[in-house]
């Protein structure tokens, strides 16, 4: 990182594939019985636009409901946590992040905001417009998957950790708590997390809200499919597959499919590779899991975070939920996930620090 400079994006950059691992997930995904693909290949720009489409849909409450939790509790989360950096995972549009900004900078704390992205076009409209409506305030874009370890750049005073919209709903429970566990250690004392889920409510508003009216969701599902043509010189034809989105009660989540109209073969010319569909056949493309408060509560437990505020809207509809490190330290923050999950051996005895630490010497990470 070049010190000084206000407004920069780290990590690659420029030139590169927008979706650096496509290839070998979709190898993996459409090899496997049965067949899904990761849904962070809906958001090439088309993607982008069909999603924001999605969240003025009346049948898409999680999107206005979260904003309208999160206008009133903004001022008083800022007040409890005094953050001076806001680091956010997923950013997308950063509508909503605003309105966290603004009651940042009310009082003179704003410094610095790290949004994390997969899209590096995303995250230069984000620093193009947050750069001038917030004249002081740094802007660290980082170009990344969530799902993978990012390298925060080193800051003083509070930081605000949040992941909105609900988008943890996309990773499975086992990977949910990766992902949890990764924020604990970005996380010192006094530090927050701000996290939106969505919730378990009658199944007949959540199905509607993957299958809307104006059928701008099943566009949005089925632009997956040309995302993998453009980038993987696939030959799709979307007419071949229909949308589907159900409640999975067992799993407590809504999944999204690709249904095969007809059994046919798809190839995908870049990965040498094809594909064959039998009719009736589907392709999972997205999970959207729902939680409960407690729900939400002990998976935040078993990364080490307390909940300590927990705000919902009048129908109970959506959740925001407000946590702090549990015991308020982390001995292991910043450092490797490898090295953390030792971190138990190391406090009954079990091993070593020393000997921990050889251990490490390949890591991509400077260990001293
Ligand atoms: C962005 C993952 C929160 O799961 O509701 C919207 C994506 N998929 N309609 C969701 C989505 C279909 C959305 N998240």
């Amino acid at each position: 990182m070049t010190a000084g400079k206000r407004i920069q994006i780290l990590g690659r950059s420029g030139g590169v594939s927008p979706f650096p691992r496509l290839a070998e997930d979709v190898r993996k995904g459409l090899t496997k019985e049965p067949k899904e693909l990761p849904p962070k290949y809906f958001y090439d720009a088309r993607g982008s636009k069909l999603f924001e489409e999605i969240c003025e849909l009346p049948e898409y409450y999680p999107t206005r409901t979260e904003r309208s939790i999160l206008t009133r509790i903004a001022d008083p989360i800022v007040e409890e946590c005094q953050p001076r950096t806001l680091i956010e995972f997923g950013p997308g549009n950063a509508n909503k992040t605003r309105l966290l900004l603004d009651a940042i900078a009310k009082r003179g704390l704003l410094r610095r905001y790290v949004p994390i992205d997969l899209s590096e076009d995303f995250l230069r409209e984000i620093l193009t417009i947050f750069g001038s409506a917030y004249p002081n305030l740094s802007i660290h874009g980082l170009i990344g998957d969530f799902q993978q370890p990012v390298e925060i750049p080193p800051d003083e005073g509070r930081r605000l950790v949040v992941f909105l919209g609900g988008t943890i709903g996309n990773l499975t429970p086992g990977e949910a708590d990766v992902f949890l566990r990764s924020v604990a250690r970005m996380l010192g004392p006094g530090d927050r997390f701000l996290l939106g889920t969505d919730l378990v409510k009658d199944v007949r508003q959540l199905e509607r809200a993957y299958n809307d009216s104006a059928g701008v969701t099943a566009a949005f599902n089925l632009n997956i499919l040309s995302v993998i043509n453009q980038n993987l010189g696939a030959d799709f034809d979307l007419d071949r597959f229909e949308h589907l989105a159900f409640y999975n009660h067992e799993e407590s989540r809504i999944e999204m499919h690709l249904v095969a109209r007809h059994a046919h073969l798809v190839r995908i010319k870049d990965i040498d590779l094809i594909v064959s569909l039998e009719k009736g056949e589907s392709v999972r493309t997205e999970i959207s899991c729902k939680y409960t408060r407690s729900m939400v509560e002990a998976m935040l437990k078993r990364a080490g975070l307390r909940l300590c505020r927990w705000e919902t809207d009048e129908k109970g509809l959506f959740g925001l939920s407000f946590s702090t490190l549990e015991g308020g330290h982390a001995p292991f923050s910043n450092i490797p996930p490898e090295l953390a999950r030792a971190k138990p051996a190391l406090e009954q005895g079990q091993a070593s620090a020393k000997d921990l630490l050889r251990g490490f010497q390949q890591s991509p990470w400077p260990v001293f």
